[in-house]
C-alpha cells in the first residue's frame, strides 16, 4: 500500500529524473545483460547497445510508468489494457516483472544520486510491485 508520504516522494523524485527516455531503454539493456533469460521475449528486436528498437520500448515502458505514477490511487484501472496485453498475448511470466524492476531501480539509484534517499527507494520498490501485481493479475 502506497502511504501519502511514499506518493509524495515518488512524484518529487519522478520530476527530477532526468532524460526518463533513455532511462527505460538503461533497464531494459541491464536487464537483458543480467538477466539474459529476458532476452526470449524479444527475439524480433535488435538488443545491441544503441538499438532504436529498445530506445523506443524503453521509451513506451517509461510511459506507462508516469501513467501509474499519475493513478498511483487506481492502477489497476489506468493499467487495465497493458496487463491484458501481457497476460493474453504477450504471456510474460510474471518473475521477469520483478527483474525489470530491479533494474529500473538502479537506474534510478544512477541517475539520481543522493536524492535516491532509502525511503524513496522504498517507496519505488512498492509502487514497481503494485505495477508488477497488476500486469499479473490477468493470469488467471
Ligand atoms: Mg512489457 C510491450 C510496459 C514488463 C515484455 N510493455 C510493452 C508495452 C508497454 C510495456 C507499455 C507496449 C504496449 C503496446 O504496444 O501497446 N512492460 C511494461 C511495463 C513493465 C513491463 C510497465 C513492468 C514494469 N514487458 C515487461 C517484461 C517483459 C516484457 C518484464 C519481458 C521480460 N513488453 C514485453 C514485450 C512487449 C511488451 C515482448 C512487446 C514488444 C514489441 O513487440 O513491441
Amino acid at each position: 500500500m502506497l502511504t501519502a508520504e511514499d506518493q509524495s516522494l515518488i512524484q518529487q523524485s519522478w520530476e527530477k529524473l532526468k532524460g526518463k527516455d533513455d532511462a527505460g531503454a538503461e533497464a531494459l539493456e541491464r536487464m537483458f545483460m543480467t538477466y539474459p533469460q529476458t532476452k526470449t521475449y524479444f527475439p524480433h528486436f535488435d538488443i545491441q547497445h544503441g538499438s532504436e528498437q529498445v530506445r523506443n520500448h524503453g521509451k513506451k515502458v517509461v510511459d506507462a510508468l508516469g501513467k501509474a505514477i499519475k493513478n498511483m490511487g487506481n492502477l489497476s484501472q489506468a493499467l487495465a489494457e497493458l496487463s491484458n496485453l501481457h497476460a493474453y498475448n504477450l504471456r510474460v511470466d510474471p518473475v521477469n516483472f520483478k527483474l525489470l524492476a530491479q533494474c529500473f531501480q538502479v537506474v534510478l539509484a544512477v541517475h539520481l544520486g543522493k536524492d535516491y534517499k532509502p525511503e524513496v527507494h522504498a517507496a519505488y520498490d512498492k509502487l514497481l510491485s503494485a505495477v508488477a501485481a497488476v500486469l499479473a493479475e490477468k493470469y488467471r
